[in-house]
């Protein structure tokens, strides 16, 4: 068996590779980096790697982290300017047995020495976004800019390895040196080949404070199927923060077992996000609201094709 399960529809084009690589028996971290990373090069999609939206300064600081599940190892960035590929350092500073979660310039410091590509992110585009988003979020509290999507990733290869992964450019308009959830181990994902994996999109801020990720491989972990691990987990955490907080941020979770079964929880409406396995290839799947219960169907043709008019359609200053 081999699976790979990942948020948001943008995601579909790197497991359609990763799919490959696992297929012909590839490892799990090598067929997630490479998923990652094909999300990451691709201009049009503004929150994570190239293209990714700008913190309140412009400048482009990106998080992304990699978990294998076989020996735990955990590697991560937060905040990093100016590299091509925030996921292959955090995959190489998993290896690292210190120092393994680098942020800002020291973390850039590690990139260079070792050689990773260094790059601009900053896109023609993505400056016009932040132009036009000055001009309507004076004086408004923050809030994850809509179709603001961090990739999360979990992976399992044929020799029942598993692997998670994150990259994103994180909340729009951030304040520097902000960090989200995402490369924090246990909220923006975790993985254990014993088990399984999960990984969160969201409020960063709200997903910190229930460790969801590592909550959903919990549950899995006392043998709960990924989707009911995911419903309780979700549903639970977002009554808590509404009871405590009278608010809950939005917060989509995907998680895969060592078996290759599958799960999906979100308190949002239309969240999307892709999966393959051994029995299934590359869907894009939109969840919604029905009786209170989230449930999920295949996106339609329609609905795929709207999806990249709208990315790539010409923008205009405001
Ligand atoms: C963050 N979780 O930095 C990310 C943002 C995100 O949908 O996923 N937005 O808080």
């Amino acid at each position: 068996m081999w699976g790979i399960i990942a948020t948001w529809r943008m995601a579909v084009e790197g497991i359609g590779k990763a799919s490959e690589m696992l297929k012909a028996e590839g490892d799990a971290g090598d067929a997630i980096e490479t998923a990652i990373k094909e999300v990451e090069d691709f201009p049009y999609y503004k929150s994570v790697g190239y293209g990714g939206l700008p913190n309140e300064e412009m400048e482009v600081e990106l998080d992304a982290a990699y978990m294998d599940g076989d020996t735990l190892d955990i590697g991560a960035v937060g905040a990093i300017k100016d590299f091509a590929n925030p996921i292959s350092i955090a995959r190489r500073l998993s290896r690292e047995s210190v120092n393994n979660f680098l942020v800002g310039e020291g973390a850039e410091k590690f990139a260079h020495r070792e050689g990773f590509e260094r790059k601009n992110m900053l896109s023609d585009r993505a400056k016009i976004h932040y132009r036009n988003r000055v001009k309507e979020v004076q004086e408004q509290e923050i809030k994850p800019y809509s179709g603001h999507d961090t990739v999360g990733m979990v992976c399992l290869d044929t020799h029942g390895k598993m692997t998670a992964a994150t990259s994103t450019s994180g909340l729009f308009m951030k304040k520097k040196g902000r960090v989200g959830d995402s490369p924090v181990s246990g909220s923006g994902f975790y993985v254990d080949s014993m088990v399984g994996g999960a990984t969160a999109t969201g409020l960063g801020e709200d997903v910190m404070k229930g460790c969801v990720s590592y909550e959903i491989v919990r549950l899995m972990k006392e043998g709960m199927h990924p989707q009911a691990a995911c419903e309780k987990a979700v549903q639970m955490f977002d009554e808590t923060l509404r009871r405590r907080r009278g608010k809950a941020g939005d917060m989509s979770l995907v998680a895969m077992n060592n078996k290759g079964e599958w799960g999906v929880a979100t308190n949002i409406e239309g969240f999307s996000f892709a999966v393959a396995t051994a029995d299934q290839e590359p869907i894009v799947y939109l969840t919604k609201q029905v009786d209170g219960k989230c449930v999920h169907e295949v996106a339609s043709q329609e609905w795929l094709d709207n999806y990249m008019k709208t990315r790539t359609a010409p923008l205009v200053e405001k």
